[in-house]
């Protein structure tokens, strides 16, 4: 069977990119058709500045809105990354195989230094290996694919060329996973700004939609959306990028084609309307089922405990079996250390 893993960071409140762009297939398809896991990355949240508490607060509540886009922990693996030790163990693995090139060449990192430096703040290394930890959320687990969003891509790309590298190297011991991204909102836009991605941590969110905004604020966000200068409504990601995102917004929520919308409305403020109608019956439901969740604490508790047990023991045995290939002894009694002291230089 396909075997499924993907993940979201605690770095800020979910948002509609999130949802469209990753979380709503895993809960419509992949979790059906694959054996997957879906994790809450809170490693990853420690690689920029972070309050504690915020973290903890951020990984409850994007385990439960996994949960409420329905994913099913009867069918699935839901769990927290610090959970799973296999995870780290297995990261500094693939350090040992990666470059500092192929680590200083990733967008993300790039962009993101940029944004702490703007702050005055200084870059955790962290942030330069994290995709390496991805690497090992993602090859721990035999996984053939990792449904993503587009900015993710680059990413898995790199999970790739460490686990070919590695299994040249030492033997085959990975699974060699790809990348899958949806045809519409492979990139959600921020509506303030549509040539930047519409991401959980930006400062003033005006343009960003929230999974657990207010129906009103979800309409005055997408009503007040940047457009771009001209009357016509076509669909052109390059010229009219606003209005190029508003019409990918409002094929995934009702299933359209944005090039095929465009020509059903004729002015900007129809379009407006509409997007914002979708957006808020989209994430509707899943507001309801989320409400429902917060008011039985104990049960997300349960799902994390049962999906971390399920989720250790589907790792340690390519993380033991990557440890073996690289060189290192196994920590129990008969390690045949004896035979190796006495042969070998
Ligand atoms: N705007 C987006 N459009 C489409 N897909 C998106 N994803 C994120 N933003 C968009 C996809 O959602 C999944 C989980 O994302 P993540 O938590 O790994 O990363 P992020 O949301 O991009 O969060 P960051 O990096 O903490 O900060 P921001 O958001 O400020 O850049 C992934 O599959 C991702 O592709």
């Amino acid at each position: 069977m396909t075997r499924v893993f993907s993940g979201v960071q605690p770095t800020g409140h979910l948002t509609l990119g999130n949802y469209l762009g990753a979380m709503r297939r895993w809960a419509a398809v992949d979790q059906h058709r694959a054996d997957s896991l879906f994790c809450v990355v809170d490693l990853h949240a420690l690689t920029v500045e972070h309050d504690p508490a915020r973290v903890r607060r951020l990984s409850l509540q994007a385990t439960s809105l996994l949960l409420a886009s329905g994913l099913d922990p009867e069918v699935c693996t839901v769990y927290l990354q610090s959970h799973v030790d296999e995870h780290t163990r297995l990261s500094y693995l693939l350090e040992c195989v990666a470059t500092d090139g192929e680590m200083r060449r990733m967008i993300q990192y790039k962009e993101k230094t940029a944004k702490v430096r703007e702050r005055g703040g200084s870059v955790r290394l962290s942030l330069l290996t994290y995709p390496v930890l991805m690497a090992a959320d993602i090859l721990a687990y035999g996984t053939d694919e990792v449904p993503v969003g587009e900015d993710q891509v680059q990413h898995v790309e790199l999970t790739r060329d460490l686990a070919v590298r590695f299994n040249q190297r030492y033997g085959h011991t990975f699974v060699v996973p790809k990348a899958t991204v949806p045809e519409v909102a492979a990139r959600v836009m921020n509506l303030q700004d549509p040539t930047t991605k519409m991401g959980k941590s930006d400062e003033s969110g005006s343009g960003v939609v929230y999974l657990l905004d207010e129906p009103e604020v979800v309409r005055k966000k997408v009503m007040r959306a940047v457009t771009d200068s001209g009357r016509e409504v076509v669909y052109d990601r390059d010229e009219r990028p606003g209005l190029a995102n508003l019409l990918e917004i409002l094929a995934a929520c009702t299933g359209g084609d944005p090039e095929a919308l465009s020509g059903v409305y004729e002015t900007y403020g129809s379009l407006k309307k509409d997007t914002a109608d979708a957006v808020v019956e989209l994430l509707r439901p899943l507001q309801e089922r989320h409400r429902a969740l917060c008011a039985d604490p104990g049960y997300v508790e349960g799902v994390l405990r049962d999906g971390a047990e399920r989720a250790r023991a589907m790792a340690r045995p390519t993380v033991d079996a990557a440890y073996r290939a690289i060189g290192l002894l196994p920590a129990v009694a008969d390690t045949g250390a004896g035979v190796a002291l006495n042969t070998a230089r």
